[in-house]
């Protein structure tokens, strides 16, 4: 029996699949006297260190959680739940953590993108059950903009490069807690956490570590819909158009088709509820469902987008976008994706009137943490005479329209691509980074569905605009794409569907492609 400690930010039930899919039950603390009644005890955490704290000693936790820590009882923390261990943290000046360690949590110093998102490499500093059966040659799932810095060298199990050398897993005694997430990081993370359910013996990976990098991430996207028959499928448009013959296309049930990408490699899985915008997407729950039963199978982050904003339903009823998210983190979500509702507030913004902290990408930031937030841009190009020609940011094309112009701006649009709006593309990343928002999974109308390759000028033009990782999605259409995708720009992940749905092109053959040319998990 493993006892695990929610408090009820985040993704819990990944971690509680997890456990469950090694064959061990969980119970969940519930009262504080649960703690110190646990044999073995895993603290997954994700969201905002300020508030952790909060949630802890509002809800006595923070007491008996000590108190089993100096007792030097079996314990796994996970990303936040390692930050928990020390003294304090940039995130929240001022608010005390556990102080089980020496130390406090910083954020990330580096050019490179922040979060630290994605897929990552560890060097082991000394032995542990946890290492036990690992080549060292492994890449963990990442995702997080503060890293610990140990008073205590002896307290250093892992060490990643990420722009510099941070501490990626700390060790004392039966105390054991990872920066990255094992529930998140296939095969390899299920390893780890049964090497700590079932007591696997201390052990250092077998071969020698070679230096750590980040990967580049492959990302299978599900677009999800009822067809006119009302059961909830995969489909795909071209350039948005998910009709052929008057009918939905129909490319498989979602749950499966995740799985399968799963099993061949994919780094995350990205489910759009693409009709999310009109219909309340709680309404009768089949998302929900599609999510938790994902998450049962599929050990890799979970993306979930459409239809998150505020909504009253037809009881009347009012919903928040926060709890729409909610619900979805609670099935089995990693990350939310925004749409419509980011252009609109980004508008509001740039005119002025957005109400500070209202929007959905700042509270759901400010509950789960900017990692959780993606926003989906569905941009397309719109040609102009001139550099100087409208108020938008416009771009030299290569790619000069019928007309010959060479110059460009990518319009936003809504409601998958209905309603084009007055911002570009590079606008909405960089106010969006501003509010909060994680990660930009950035589409282009032009190139959806028709295997010419993704935009790279859009990509790029994004790209430099903003500091947090950016998805290329649209346009794949062979394995060379995903080389040209990152090695003509510095997206951190690449996002593709049709040639993945039709089989045209197998996750395991793009990165057999890529292997040897550009840093990814194998
Ligand atoms: O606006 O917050 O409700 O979110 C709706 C979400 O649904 C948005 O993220 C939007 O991108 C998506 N969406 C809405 N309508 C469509 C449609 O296709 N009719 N799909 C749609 C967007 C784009 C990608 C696609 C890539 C790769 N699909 O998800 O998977 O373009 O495709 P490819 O590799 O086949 O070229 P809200």
């Amino acid at each position: 029996m493993i006892t695990l400690l929610d408090y009820g930010a985040g993704n819990v039930r990944s971690v509680i699949n997890a456990i469950e899919a090694l064959g061990e039950t969980v119970r969940v603390v519930e009262k504080p006297a649960d703690i110190l009644a646990a044999d073995k005890l895993v603290f997954p955490g994700v969201g905002s260190f300020g508030r952790m704290m909060e949630t802890l000693h509002q809800r006595d936790l923070a007491a008996p959680l000590k108190e089993y820590l100096a007792q030097d009882r079996p314990f796994l923390g996970i990303c936040l739940g390692l930050q928990a261990l020390f003294q304090t943290s940039d995130e929240a000046p001022g608010v005390p953590g556990l102080g089980v360690l020496p130390g406090r949590i910083v954020r990330f110093r580096t050019n490179l993108a922040v979060p630290h998102m994605g897929w990552n490499g560890i060097t082991a500093k000394s032995s542990s059950p946890i290492f036990n059966g690992l080549d060292g040659d492994e890449k963990f799932y990442f995702v997080h903009s503060y890293h610990a810095v140990c008073n205590n060298a002896d307290h250093i199990l892992a060490t990643t490069d990420y722009g510099y050398v941070f501490v990626s897993a700390v060790r004392r005694g039966n105390l054991l807690a990872t920066q990255f997430h094992p529930e998140k990081s296939g095969p390899t993370g299920l390893r780890i956490l049964e090497n700590f359910i079932r007591n696997a013996p201390a052990a250092l990976p077998s071969n020698c570590p070679s230096p750590t990098c980040l990967a580049r991430r492959i990302i299978a996207c599900l677009d999800v819909r009822a067809n006119d028959r009302g059961d909830l499928v995969v489909t795909k448009g071209d350039q948005y158009d998910v009709r052929e013959k008057g009918q939905v296309r129909n490319l498989g049930k979602p749950v499966e088709l995740a799985a399968r990408y799963y099993e061949e490699g994919a780094d995350e899985i990205t489910f759009l509820n693409i009709t999310g915008f009109r219909d309340f997407p709680l309404k009768d729950m089949p998302m929900l469902e599609v999510l938790r039963r994902t998450s049962e199978k599929v050990f890799v982050p979970l993306t979930i987008g459409g239809g998150i904003r505020n909504y009253t339903d037809s009881s009347g009823r009012s919903w928040s976008a926060l709890e729409v998210a909610d619900a979805y983190f609670r099935s089995g979500a990693d990350k939310i994706s925004i749409g419509s509702e980011a252009v609109l507030v980004a508008e509001s913004h740039l005119a002025g009137t957005h109400r500070p902290g209202t929007s959905a990408i700042e509270q759901i930031a400010r509950v789960y943490g900017n990692q959780a937030v993606v926003i989906s841009i569905d941009p397309r190009r719109v040609y102009v005479d001139g550099p100087e020609a409208c108020s938008h940011r416009v771009i030299e094309t290569s790619l000069p329209d019928s007309a010959g112009r060479r110059h460009c701006w990518y319009q936003c649009t809504i409601k998958g691509g209905r309603e084009g709006r007055p911002i570009d593309a590079v606008t909405l990343a960089k106010v969006c980074q501003e509010l909060g928002a994680g990660e930009i999974l950035l589409n282009c109308i032009d190139r959806d569905g028709t295997n010419q390759g993704f935009d790279l000028e859009l990509v790029n033009a994004v790209k430099e605009a903003v500091s947090i990782p950016v998805i290329a999605s649209s346009g794949a259409g062979c394995a060379e794409h995903f080389y040209q995708v990152f090695s003509l720009t510095a997206a951190e992940a690449a996002l593709a569907a049709g040639i993945f749905h039709r089989g045209e092109v197998p996750i395991g053959r793009v990165k057999q492609y890529l292997a040897g040319k550009v840093e990814i998990r194998i």
